[in-house]
């Protein structure tokens, strides 16, 4: 679906401050606080306004207090801890193989600090070939099992195929989390709709294996924002409410390090959706470029910084690898700011 060249979208200028006076609104209920905005358009160049100049449906969808996701409350940023049951991730692959390995890494995630654990059986990192179905099943299932007995937070699994889905929820997880914004597979987004299952649907150019072939955007920033308005409005036409629904706009997946730093940049733009944001940056290929370390895990500290960033903009997950130095400084940059 083509968007209108003159459509206008609208970008809080988030401020982890203290409220800053009688005009400042908050951010999706959290504690961040904006006063002003910025306007883009296709066609011109982004303008900076009070506040006071945004439309009423978009004021009410940045401000709204975003609803409780698996019982999670998101009034704050919540640590996601990723848990890769395949033999060929790009950073964690063949770590967590069998039940007992994935159980120990779960629970050390959640003892420092992981809100949830997502369940991946198939790695999507560029250039990885599909998994059939069989394999997928037979990596996540036993171990979705076993996690979800032991450690006392909610599960997502990262799938984009509907029968993995239900083999995942039947063994205990609590969300879908669909790396091709529930495209891939037809029947998942009703599969979802019809079970009330909250997802996190993110953004992809392309297909793993072939995604970092030239992508190209007439604006990747408003393109993404397009793709993600447009599906969230289909699942609310299937009958899932937005309240369900997580957005992501899709680090590394069919972009360039410069279309990754657009939207790293203007991030806050997607609370417009009235959804809670989900970032996924740990340890990515554009983090080794910058830095010049090619090994996935020595990332950390660059990861983190992204993820810091990232909560002060008001995303409310941050899917990561390193858990307890992804809280240790979100802590501190929460206590600084004066944060409850
Ligand atoms: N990134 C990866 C996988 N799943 N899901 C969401 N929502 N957002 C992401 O950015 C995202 C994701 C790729 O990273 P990883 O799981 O670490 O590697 P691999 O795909 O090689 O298993």
């Amino acid at each position: 679906m083509d968007a209108p060249q003159d459509r206008d979208y609208y970008r809080p200028l988030v401020c982890a401050d203290i409220d800053s006076g009688k005009s400042a609104l908050r951010l999706a209920g959290s504690s961040l606080h904006f006063d002003r905005i910025e306007r883009l358009r296709r066609d011109e160049p982004p303008k900076v306004l009070p506040a006071a100049a945004l439309p009423p449906e978009v004021r009410d969808r940045l401000t709204a207090p975003r609803a409780p996701i698996m019982g999670l409350t998101l009034d704050r940023p919540r640590i996601m801890g990723i848990l890769n049951v395949t033999p060929d991730s790009f950073s964690d692959g063949g770590h967590h193989e069998g039940p007992a390995h994935a159980m120990h890494a779960a629970r050390r995630m959640v003892e420092n600090g992981a809100d949830l654990v997502d369940v991946g059986g198939e790695s999507t990192r560029p250039g990885a070939a599909p998994v059939p179905v069989e394999v997928e099943i037979s990596r996540i299932e036993p171990t979705i099992q076993a996690i979800t007995a032991m450690i006392g937070v909610p599960v997502s699994v990262d799938t984009r195929k509907a029968c993995v889905a239900q083999v995942a929820v039947a063994a205990g997880a609590g969300m879908i989390n669909d790396v091709s914004g529930l495209t891939f597979d037809p029947v998942l987004a009703g599969y979802c709709a019809r079970n009330d299952l909250p997802v996190c649907i993110m953004h992809s150019q392309g297909d793993p294996q072939t995604m970092q072939d030239n992508p190209r955007y007439d604006d990747v920033v408003l393109d993404v924002y397009d793709f993600l308005d447009e599906r969230v409005a289909h699942l609310e036409q299937l009958g899932l409410s937005r309240d369900r629904i997580v957005v992501d706009p899709g680090i590394g997946f069919g972009k360039t390090e410069a279309h990754n730093l657009a939207l790293l940049r203007r991030v806050s733009l997607f609370h417009a959706l009235g959804c809670p944001i989900l970032v996924g940056a740990s340890r990515k290929r554009f983090i080794g470029r910058i830095t010049g370390v090619e090994e996935a895990p020595r990332r950390v500290s660059g990861s983190v910084a992204v993820a810091q960033v990232m909560a002060g903009q008001g995303v409310q997950f941050l899917r990561v690898h390193d858990v307890p130095e992804t809280r240790q400084a979100l802590a501190v940059w929460a206590a600084i700011a004066g944060l409850d």
